[in-house]
């Protein structure tokens, strides 16, 4: 019997569109015997300074973001780099990946270019053990499905700034599996709608399918989502939680944090302050970027105000990077981590990010961009990997619902063996 060829033997790319009908990339790596694995980039609109670049052209074709040269990038550099490379080994394929760029943050092929492959790749690495990528990943280890963390109004740079926190999300943390939650999630998706419409303000939705948020405060949200719950028969705090994107770095100016919509100013403390007294009046249960990402005693103090008892997450502040995660374990400045692999630009980096949150004890929400697609990989991830929890935008849209519905897919295959992560993954 012929060894079977694990080898990469070429990589192609093609330019497709995301959710928000701009250009992105989908790589394709092909083995031997018509075995492959295909994956498409990301994007996100409230990224942190310290990501992964994509690489996007400059002129007039879609607003200056064209990827022709990041696909002419896979084409010309690096489908000849990974020929004849193992598709097994993924570590030595992203290495390759990573010094074939050269720069610090992947500037030069692109960090869309990169994200790309190597999920493709890791596709291919499935699709040759004849296993589905979430099983392929998973290996002995038990399967944990994860905590949804659901987004019912979307604001910030997703909605035109019309509120200034980003995301207002539910956790149905009293659910007892994936599918449940998200019976419970649309009841109160549904409810929400309802509530605006019958305000006159229903007007559409954000990019990542929340409504668009037609409030007069930050906090007037918070009130219609704790309505929205209710209407939803569901016990607020018991049943569904709260969690927010604050995405503080968005309204960070000169040092001070600009509340847009209720034109007032501030500082650290006062920002902190005024997080605290939400977790006061809302059953919240997780809050990511409380502060700007360079505000790390501002992270630092809402940590220790509130860490024992709320998840604080870092995004922006901790871009998927293994050796931020690391200062943030030491400096106690943020608890769990938020995992974008194209934030990293490599599976393994992105990994290595994930493994570091581990071993400090943090919480891991694989989490989509707001620009994204009808690619399901991150689905894989979540549960492969055993991250406990998953971030997806809202529950319209369909490349919000693809991540979803995958997730209630495997749920189904693992049957009995299936274990939901539930409110046991939050501080
Ligand atoms: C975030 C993400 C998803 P973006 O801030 O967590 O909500 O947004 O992809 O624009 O960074
Ligand atoms: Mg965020």
């Amino acid at each position: 019997m012929t060894a079977v060829d694990e080898t990469i033997k070429r990589v192609t790319a093609r330019r497709v569109w995301d959710s928000r009908g701009r250009p992105t990339i989908e790589a394709e790596g092909h083995l031997p015997n018509g075995i492959g694995g295909r994956a498409m980039a990301p994007a996100g609109a409230s990224t942190g300074s310290g990501e992964a670049v994509d690489l996007r052209d400059a002129g007039r074709a879609h607003g200056g973001q064209d990827v022709t040269q990041a696909i002419g990038g896979i084409e010309r550099e690096i489908s000849p780099a990974l020929d004849g490379l193992a598709v097994t080994d993924q570590a030595r394929l992203d290495q390759v990946l990573i010094e074939l760029d050269g720069t610090a943050n992947k500037s030069r092929l692109g960090g869309n270019a990169l994200i790309a492959v190597s999920m493709a790749a890791l596709h291919a690495a499935a699709s040759l053990a004849g296993k589905p990528l979430w099983r392929h990943l998973l290996g002995a280890a038990p399967p944990i499905v994860p905590l949804p963390e659901i987004q019912i109004f979307g604001g910030g740079a997703h909605a035109g700034r019309r509120v200034d926190v980003q995301d207002f999300m539910v956790m149905a943390i009293g659910a007892s599996s994936f599918g449940q939650a998200l019976d419970w999630t649309a009841d109160v998706y549904r409810a929400a709608g309802v509530r605006l419409a019958n305000r006159g303000r229903l007007q559409g939705v954000a990019d990542e399918g929340g409504y668009w948020p037609v409030f007069d405060t930050n906090e007037e949200a918070l009130e219609c989502l704790l309505c929205a719950i209710e209407d939803a028969g569901r016990t607020p705090g018991d049943d569904v939680a709260i969690s927010l994107d604050i995405a503080a770095s968005e309204f960070h100016v000169s040092g001070r944090y600009r509340l847009g919509l209720e034109d007032r100013e501030l500082d650290s403390d006062g920002l902190c302050e005024l997080l605290c007294g939400w977790i006061g009046r809302y059953p919240i249960v997780s809050i990511e970027d409380p502060v700007s990402e360079d505000d790390t005693a501002g992270m630092q103090k809402f940590t220790a105000a509130v860490g024992h008892r709320v998840q604080v997450v870092g995004d922006d502040y901790l871009v998927t990077d293994a050796t931020r995660v690391e200062r943030a374990a030491t400096e106690q400045s943020c608890n769990a981590l938020l995992v974008k692999p194209n934030q990293a630009g490599t599976i393994t980096e992105t990994r290595a990010a994930f493994d570091a949150a581990r071993r400090a004890g943090f919480g891991t929400i694989v989490s989509a961009r707001s620009g994204d697609t009808e690619d399901v990989t991150i689905a894989h991830l979540a549960i492969g990997w055993g991250a406990g929890q998953f971030k997806v935008g809202s529950f319209s849209r369909s490349e919000r619902m693809a991540k979803w519905n995958e997730v209630l897919r495997i749920e189904e295959a693992l049957g009995d063996a299936a274990v939901f992560a539930g409110r046991d993954v939050l501080p």
